[in-house]
């Protein structure tokens, strides 16, 4: 009872919320962004290119004068309503901004490595982009679908809010089906990209907050009723069936979805339920199975009347069993590094293209991986779509990293959002086998059961690949050399993986040699990072911090003590390549960048990618995988 007079308030206010709402020119103005998977399988019209640019630190377009967002004002101002995207209607009128004559940024893009009043810059950057479109007809629709926008992206098509979408690293739409206009749209996206205690990452990280629409912009076309998203996988290696859906928009209970699987011979029909979901489920005894080895890909197609989307998809499975992991049913070593979204050449910063993600993943090939750790948020869909075609195991995480506000309701919620906006964009790649919860958390109840409710959300969203988080070890001060995991998220997990930095934070790289382990799990062991700090072309003693040779020892010294650890099934050393942290500051030497990379921030690959390299070729020789 009690909770129907609460859900009768609650539709009270929303009801009159709204009706206030009807009588200002913009709509609910905290409308938020919908995740729809598949919109990036249609075709669209590309909107990156040249954006024009408005730098506002004091979020001027936003708030007026008493800081009230201009977005609940029935009667925003034309002089300073950004978003409005007005020219004086005559010489008189007094307009204080003007997008025609701003300057512009590349989108996709950071704005940071693109202008140098920019590349510390924490705050609000207003974007427009005009295009013109024809409006959808014959109940056509149309979508606005933003790759990825950091950190927090309100969106105004004509003068008129969108929403907002919060979260720097996953995709996001908005129905503009009706809002099209015959000529000229105008396009308005404030970018805000400052920190915050309650957001996720939080106030705290180790690497450069990047702002901007750093991935691309589509206007995205689709029938009326259309395929939103869809999943397939592989139940089981030896019987090789394969289960599946695919989610209809738009449509009707009992429309009729076509699968097709091109080299499989594959061509299969079901009919959407009530909720607008097909189900699939066969055998597919001719099936090749993915792996690094051998990366099968088929070209999976769908359709359902006139719509129809094809993308390629690997099959294989993953699993434990005891210590080890198995894929497709073999134990398999991952042969890893992480790599942070961030590209050293072409003017560096974050990963623009999928050229750019190319080139990080050649390099871990090249070095001998068969595994990435993208560290510590959701890379561009370029480069996970790119690991499968090249044969790359995958970890994939979210920004939930060290010091997360753990009580604090909103921001589970944003965690959970971003997770689960992570799974539904690349739950079909056959490259991702592990969803990583978290980095470097520290241990404490509210900590744990916040990861412990993300953990079921993954699970219940996804029960076919692994769960793991980048944990940490301790010592205690009468045994400073045994190592310990003892964390109860190891309880929660199926991959035991800590990031140790022996030799680097803790004593030097000779302590390697002293160091035992003690990790009371039956589950495999990952170390998720080691490393250290080396200037690429800063040569000297090995006992001489920051020179390539201390870096080459420290990696030498590594290996032997990692591999002395019962249930190791891999490691990814910190890092491929140098990228940006505000944190490291040391002249000369790391300038800005944290100088952990096995290849320089001008693209020069160290000592320590050598030892690596030669280390990987023999373990490749012992492994199936
Ligand atoms: C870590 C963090 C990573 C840092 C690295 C370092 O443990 O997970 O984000 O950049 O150490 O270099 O200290």
């Amino acid at each position: 009872m009690k909770q129907n007079t609460e859900m009768m308030h609650h539709h009270l206010k929303y009801g009159l919320a709204a009706l206030a709402l009807s009588f200002c020119a913009a709509v609910w103005p905290k409308a938020q962004a919908e995740n729809i998977p598949d919109l990036f399988l249609h075709s669209g019209q590309p909107l990156n290119g040249a954006w024009k640019s408005i730098i506002d630190p004091y979020d001027s377009g936003f708030y007026d004068y008493r800081y009230s967002e201009r977005d609940f004002s029935a009667t925003p101002s034309r002089a300073e309503t950004f978003y409005l995207d007005v020219q004086p209607a005559d010489p008189g009128e007094r307009v204080e901004y003007d997008f025609d004559t701003s300057p512009t940024l590349e989108v996709p893009g950071d704005w940071n490595t693109q202008r140098r009043e920019l590349l510390y810059y924490e705050g609000s950057v207003w974007c427009r982009r005009t295009f013109t479109s024809p409006a959808p007809a014959n109940g056509e629709r149309a979508f606005l679908r933003f790759g990825a926008a950091n950190y927090r992206a309100d969106v105004y098509l004509n003068g008129r809010k969108l929403g907002v979408h919060i979260g720097g690293f996953t995709p996001f739409s908005f129905e503009v089906t009706g809002r099209l206009r015959e000529g000229t749209n105008s396009l308005v996206v404030r970018v805000n990209n400052q920190r915050s205690k309650d957001g996720v990452p939080t106030l705290n990280t180790d690497w450069w907050n990047y702002g901007g629409l750093t991935r691309e912009v589509t206007l995205v076309r689709t029938p009326a009723g259309y395929i939103a998203d869809h999943r397939l996988w592989l139940e089981s290696e030896a019987t090789k069936m394969i289960a599946g859906w695919v989610d209809i928009a738009g449509g009707k209970a009992g429309d009729s979805v076509e699968l097709a699987i091109s080299g499989l011979d594959e061509r299969l029909t079901a009919q959407t339920d009530a909720k607008g979901r097909a189900n699939f489920r066969f055998a597919a005894p001719t099936l090749q199975l993915w792996s690094p080895e051998q990366p099968k890909l088929y070209d999976v197609a769908l359709s359902c009347g006139t719509d129809r989307v094809s993308e390629p998809v690997g099959f294989r499975t993953i699993r434990t069993s005891g210590k080890q992991i198995l894929l497709n049913g073999q134990p398999v070593f991952l042969r890893g590094v992480c790599i942070h979204g961030e590209f050293p050449l072409q003017g560096g910063g974050r990963v623009k293209n999928a050229e750019e993600a190319k080139q990080l993943l050649l390099w871990a090939k090249e070095l001998g991986c068969n595994f990435v750790r993208l560290a510590h948020y959701p890379h561009t869909e370029a480069m996970t779509r790119l690991a499968d075609q090249l044969g790359l195991l995958v970890w994939s995480e979210v920004p939930v990293y060290w010091t997360i506000d753990w009580t604090n309701a909103e921001t589970y919620a944003n965690a959970e959002q971003q997770l689960t906006d992570e799974i539904r964009r690349d739950d079909n790649r056959a490259s991702i086998i592990i969803w990583s919860l978290a980095n470097e958390t520290p241990v404490s109840d509210a900590r744990t059961q916040f990861l412990t409710r993300l953990a079921a959300r993954a699970r219940a969203l996804d029960s076919t690949r692994l769960l793991s988080a980048a944990m940490e070890k301790h010592s205690q001060t009468n045994a400073p050399n045994l190592n310990i995991v003892q964390d109860p998220l190891a309880d929660v997990v199926d991959v035991v993986a800590f990031n140790q930095y022996t030799g680097w934070y803790d004593g030097l790289p000779d302590k390697c040699g002293q160091v035992s382990w003690e990790i009371p799990y039956n589950k495999p062991v990952f170390i998720s990072e080691f490393g250290g700090d080396a200037r690429q072309g800063l040569h000297g003693d090995k006992a001489q911090r920051w020179t390539e040779e201390f870096q080459e020892d420290l990696y030498r010294q590594t290996l032997p003590m990692l591999d002395k650890i019962d249930g190791l099934v891999g490691f990814s050393p910190w890092i491929l390549v140098d990228f940006r942290s505000p944190k490291r500051v040391l002249p000369g030497v790391q300038d800005g960048f944290n100088r952990k990379g096995l290849i320089s921030s001008e693209g020069v690959k160290k000592k320590a990618f050598f030892v690596l390299q030669d280390y990987y070729r023999k373990r490749a020789e012992q492994s199936p995988h």
